[in-house]
């Protein structure tokens, strides 16, 4: 393909609750879309990518206003460079961005749009080029730290009525054993886990054991993004099994996170890692070691979670995902809302990676919005 022109558009799209976890409260999700015009065997085709980027540098050390940054300033540039020598693949983006250190959600956002283009121009659907044959994925929700516990149990019961068929509580240090205990005891059996988004470090070993007594899935990401090799410490003084996120930025890290014992499960996220191409060896990796994998999110838009969706129908992804539907976030959706039924996300099997925003819903939820010649 040759690209023509990409679309840098900041939505601003308000949560329908604020989202707390142990590094921020947000209230809006800011977050990149990217609309890449190219022409593949002289057919015009659009591809969409979204970027997992939060607003500040929180979660990681990328922010929306670098990665809009280093997308116009080097990424864009450089495929464009790129495609003057050879026509451009979904396959060859990393390579061709190989060179700039890091920024990996940046380069997923444009690795994905030119997928997604490349797919709408084969007309094959994401689940099909994976090879897919699931047809739905179970649901699991990502629940916030909340003011207190009655309004967590509240919470919770609410998103068990809608059918969610797994738990995550967000913890940090004085907001861990009490609600994880409160959550327990209102549901014996239902499937629970805790993410601690790094806010741990390993002196709190005996304190995060205590978790045990609760039967949880898994724990993710105790402590900081680094701490390889004290996750790996830290997994054989509790028996909940360790469950990475923000450690695993590639399958290099991944496959040093299982070497070491640092991971029993991984969540991946296609952004963090760099993209689904990524995403899929990470999987294929832990699959080969007996490692369980479940699909993170980021607060995405339909077009994201279409491509999470697909990706989690893979047989390694043994564990339900945060794969809500759309309205856990948001109240209206940029593209055709994904609806939970039966405590499922139904795959899409539309030809692209993404879904397609509708033009309207974009442009309400835009709050800016430049365009990159080639
Ligand atoms: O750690 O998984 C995380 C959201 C933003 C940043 C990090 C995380 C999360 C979530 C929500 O837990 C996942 C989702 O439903 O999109
Ligand atoms: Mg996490």
């Amino acid at each position: 393909m040759r690209i023509r022109h990409v679309a840098l558009h900041t939505l601003d799209l308000p949560l329908v609750a604020p989202f707390t976890t142990s590094f921020s409260t947000q209230t809006h999700r800011r977050v990149l879309v990217l609309e890449l015009h190219a022409d593949v065997d002289g057919v015009e085709v659009v591809g969409w990518g979204e970027c997992g980027a939060l607003t500040e540098p929180v979660y990681s050390e990328e922010y929306l206003a670098g990665v809009i940054d280093v997308t116009t300033s080097y990424l864009l540039p450089m495929l464009f460079a790129a495609q003057e020598r050879a026509p451009l693949t979904a396959e060859t983006v990393a390579h061709h961005l190989e060179r700039i250190v890091g920024h990996r959600m940046a380069k997923a956002a444009v690795e994905m749009a030119v997928l997604d283009a490349q797919l709408r121009a084969a007309r094959v659907s994401f689940a099909d080029h994976l090879g897919v044959t699931r047809d739905r994925v179970p649901s699991g929700v990502s629940v916030g730290i909340q003011d207190s516990i009655p309004q967590l149990l509240d919470t919770v019961q609410g998103y068990l009525d809608e059918g969610y068929v797994r738990i995550k509580l967000k913890i940090k240090p004085g907001w861990d054993l009490d609600p994880v205990r409160a959550v327990r005891e209102a549901h014996p059996d239902v499937p629970l886990q805790v993410d601690a988004n790094a806010a741990y470090t390993l002196v709190d070993a005996n304190h995060l054991a205590k978790l045990d007594a609760f039967d949880l899935l898994l724990i993710e990401q105790p402590l900081a993004e680094d701490d390889l090799r004290q996750h790996a410490e830290l997994a054989t003084r509790m028996r909940t099994p360790m469950c990475l996120d923000e450690s695993v930025v590639s399958a290099t890290a991944a496959a040093d996170a299982i070497a070491l014992g640092a991971a029993q499960v991984i969540n991946i996220k296609p952004s963090r890692v760099g993209g689904y191409l990524e995403a899929r060896r990470i999987h294929d990796l832990a699959c080969a070691h007996g490692i369980a994998v479940w699909c993170g999110g980021m607060l995405e838009t339909g077009i994201g979670r279409a491509a999470n969706a697909a990706l989690a129908g893979l047989p390694g992804f043994t564990l339900p995902g945060d794969i809500s539907a759309s309205d856990r976030f948001y109240a209206e959706d940029i593209t055709e809302p994904f609806v939970i039924e039966d405590g499922h996300i139904a795959i899409p099997r539309e030809p692209g990676l993404a879904r397609v925003p509708d033009p309207d819903r974009l442009a309400a939820a835009t709050a800016s919005s430049f365009q990159v010649e080639a």
